[in-house]
């Protein structure tokens, strides 16, 4: 019957629930410790971390609440085969009932596991409607996922990012070998541009890809999105503590798939406005430059515009998409 496999899948889901939830004082004294990467898990955490954004919140509310109903569940079908076993065996002269139909059992089996459904999907999709609301945002944050790198552009502000694994990963991983923590902290987590956010504003993604499909992932953020060329996705975020949140591609995208790590660096609004303002500065043109190495030639310059427009901007700090490797 339906209803006995769904009772069969819950008892196992609670059994597993029941374990996780041993072990959580352990993985709250260690997170304590870290204050600097807030949502990093920890070795032997057993449940999922809780995040740092509102979505992130809900999918942890949505997840504890669905596991405590399968405790509940657990519990009881356990105690009650427990019950069974013990106090209607064949050894206390208990004889099986012999019956091939029970209509009220029937009944009751088929309507407690639905409106069990019911209670658990009601919210679950109310919080499902609230991750995919990007209304409202402060800004927008283009990501594309190209092989094997991450870009990321500040759209309306001409300041763009392209993300990579760092040169101490890149170099020790073509030698085959296995770096100590103490080596590189971050082996294959860290890269050399992180992207900047600012902590407590609604932040846009529209997601996109420029070869094969990849997926933006960063756990401590709650959501992931596949970067599929030719559609922008979208999702949004409102990151609520500073720190270094770590993620990586989440879908298969060829041979350094596993290669393009994604680091989020979440800083005060006033640390991004200036982190913002000398990146801006850096992609202007330096008209001032011009006049000063050839005294001769530098005449006409004053006549090309000076202001940057972002299209101007752009080109000159793209980086060269590699071909491959
Ligand atoms: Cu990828």
């Amino acid at each position: 019957m339906k209803a006995g496999r769904f009772m069969q899948a819950q008892m196992t889901k609670g059994l597993l629930g029941i374990a996780a939830m041993a072990l959580p004082v352990l993985a709250f004294a260690q997170a304590a410790a870290k204050d600097i990467e807030p949502d990093e898990p920890v070795r032997w955490q057993l449940n999922m971390t809780q995040g740092v954004t509102k979505t992130a919140q809900l999918a942890y509310d949505a997840h504890m609440f669905a596991l405590w109903v399968c405790v509940v569940i657990g519990v009881l079908v356990f105690g009650a085969m427990a019950v069974a076993m013990f106090r209607f065996r064949k050894s206390k002269g208990a004889v099986a009932a012999q019956f091939s139909h029970n209509t009220t059992a029937e009944i009751i089996w088929t309507i407690v596991p639905i409106v069990i459904l019911v209670v658990m999907a009601w919210p679950a999709t109310a919080k499902l409607i609230a991750q995919y609301d990007t209304r409202d945002s402060a800004m927008t944050v283009k990501v594309t996922g190209y092989q094997w790198m991450w870009k990321y552009e500040y759209l309306g502000e001409g300041v763009d990012i392209t993300s990579r694994l760092d040169r101490a990963s890149d170099a020790m991983r073509q030698t085959h070998q296995v770096p100590t923590v103490a080596e590189i902290p971050h082996y294959l987590r860290d890269v050399d541009h992180p992207l900047v956010l600012p902590v407590d504003t609604k932040i846009r993604f529209v997601v996109t890809a420029d070869d094969v499909i990849h997926a933006w992932w960063v756990p401590a953020l709650g959501w992931k999105q596949d970067a599929i060329p030719g559609i922008v996705n979208e999702a949004w975020t409102d990151i609520s503590k500073p720190g270094i949140y770590r993620g990586q591609c989440a879908e298969l995208c060829g041979k350094d798939h596993g290669f393009m790590p994604i680091v989020v660096k979440a800083v005060s609004k006033a640390e991004f406005a200036q982190w913002l303002a000398a990146e801006k500065a850096k992609n202007a043109p330096a008209p001032a430059a011009l006049p000063v190495a050839t005294p001769v030639e530098a005449a006409p310059a004053p006549a090309e515009p000076q202001v940057a427009t972002p299209a101007q901007a752009a080109p000159a700090t793209q980086e060269p998409v590699p071909a491959g490797g």
